[in-house]
């Protein structure tokens, strides 16, 4: 008998090959446990809402005044929302062709897209073209878009940085091409070195591989830093040497918990360096609405912005886009009032930024004290997280523990979670789904339990890996690495 197209041995070995750690094995088995009645710390993704994060009153009252726009006649909307929120619905929804329920444009609302125009101006001090501004659903789908658009086949490579955000690798796994790891120094609080990219890039080209395009991610994931004004002007000078085209992931522009390095977008460098490499060198910029203080991450609302694209190309990657007919027409609402809240005066600013400000302040704090808690505890170090959602601490894993994974099969930083999981219901990414060093281990959390939860979560996490350490380590004198 033939296999059919959808039985598992003849599917697109694409498809097959692409791993996705964030829903891997950890978190299949704290399902399991959640569904025999154990509490679970869901802390592997970057969900604020699910643990509990409230959602910004404004943006919802105004989406929810689109969704039922019969309200708006109803002489007692003005008793349950402010009057800002009732203009701003009456504004998006006339920036639509039917309301809610109506196909958009595929690029997304032209009123959105020169809103999104409007606020990258502003953060830049650059003019920017809704033209070639492009509203998704989530940054992940533009991400997926600019890599398809990019890969032509398993010659072409992408320099992503290691440890990295698994949606880089499945999506060059998915589109057959070639990952181009560069790795982040850990011990230089997960800075990038020029030299080590080049390197990168000589290994690759020798295998035959055309590099074509980089990734960044800042603030990191999982790495949590910040990149300087300094460091993204040598790698658009690098891109710019090598003929790359940047893709820049902003999606953490907002979380940033230490002021020494504030967000600066790749753009607003490139800008600030002036020709010939601010009108040559190519560069998609992406952000959502999943991060920051909005947290949004149900609603699948992303942009992302092309510079220096040729019209032909926008041409292209626009009809690909119609495929899809629109991204979520709700979620380019929320990005529109992302990119354009309450101002100084209006009715809703107030609380507005009371609440947006209780929200970040809260995860510098919750930052401070993960790292903290992370670097009380036996054999563990952990860098401070500058920035995005995320905690990435080493595991020294003794020697011992790493033959105890081995005999059950694990690799060893799954080992230490699944571990941590049982003991704890603390469920993390382990630091292989991520990438890192050979020999090196580390774990992922987010920042994002409760702040009145985290004392006793670190409690318990340092309970779990001391008692883990001194049942593996040789108190004969293992030497610590
Ligand atoms: N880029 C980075 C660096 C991300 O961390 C994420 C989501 C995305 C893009 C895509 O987000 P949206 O599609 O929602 O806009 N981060 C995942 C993570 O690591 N945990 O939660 C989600």
């Amino acid at each position: 008998m033939f296999p059919k197209a959808l039985d598992y041995e003849s599917l697109n070995e694409n498809v097959k090959k692409v791993q996705y750690a964030v829903r891997g094995e950890l978190y299949l088995r704290a399902s399991e446990l959640q569904k025999e009645g154990k509490k679970i710390i869901f802390t592997n993704v970057g969900n604020p809402h699910a643990l509990g994060q409230k959602p910004l009153t404004f943006p919802r009252q105004v989406v929810a005044l689109c969704q039922a726009p019969f309200l708006l006649d109803d002489p007692n909307v003005g008793l349950l929302f402010p009057a800002d929120a009732i203009a701003k619905a009456k504004h998006y929804l006339s920036l639509t062709s039917g309301g809610l329920g109506a196909y958009s444009d595929s690029r997304g609302l032209p009123g959105i897209r020169k809103e999104v125009a409007e606020f990258i101006e502003r953060r830049d001090g650059y003019p920017s073209d809704p033209e070639v501004i492009f509203l998704t659903d989530g940054a992940s789908k533009g991400v997926m878009q600019i890599l398809n658009t990019i890969i032509r086949g398993a010659g072409d490579g992408v320099l992503v940085p290691v440890p990295q955000y698994p949606l880089y690798s499945a999506a060059i796994s998915l589109y057959g091409g070639a990952l181009v790891p560069y790795y982040l120094e850990e011990t230089a609080n997960w800075g990038l070195d020029i030299n080590d990219l080049r390197q990168s890039v000589a290994e690759a080209r020798f295998k035959g591989i055309t590099v074509r395009a980089m990734v960044i991610i800042n603030p990191g994931n999982p790495t949590g830093q910040c990149l300087s004004e300094a460091n993204l002007r040598a790698i658009l000078n690098y891109c710019y040497q090598e003929n790359l085209v940047l893709l820049g992931d902003e999606v953490y522009q907002q979380n940033i918990y230490q002021d020494e390095r504030p967000f600066i977008s790749a753009r607003k460098v490139l800008m600030d360096m002036g020709p010939p490499i601010s009108k040559e060198l190519q560069l998609v910029s992406f952000h959502t609405v999943s991060k920051g203080y909005w947290g949004e991450c149900g609603q699948r609302g992303g942009y992302f912005e092309m510079t220096n694209i040729p019209p032909k190309t926008v041409d292209e990657i626009y009809k690909v886009a119609s495929v899809s007919l629109s991204p979520n027409v709700p979620a380019q609402i929320f990005m529109g009032l992302m990119v354009n809240p309450p101002k100084p005066g209006d009715i809703s600013y107030e609380r507005f930024v009371r609440e947006s400000k209780g929200i970040i302040e809260s995860l510098r704090r919750r930052a401070r004290m993960m790292t903290d808690g992370f670097n009380s505890c036996r054999n563990v170090v952990c860098n401070f997280t500058e920035g995005a959602m995320y905690s990435f601490p080493q595991i020294r894993l003794p020697p011992r523990a790493i033959e105890a994974a081995k005999r059950a099969g694990k690799v060893p930083d799954v080992f230490y979670c699944l571990k941590l999981l049982e003991a704890t219901g603390i469920s993390t990414v382990p630091g292989s789904g991520f990438g890192q060093k050979e020999g090196v281990f580390h774990l992922r959390t987010t920042i994002l339990p409760a702040e009145e939860e985290m004392p006793a979560i670190m409690a318990s996490f340092k309970t779990f890996n001391d008692e883990f350490m001194e049942q593996y380590e040789d108190h004969r004198g293992y030497s610590r690495m």
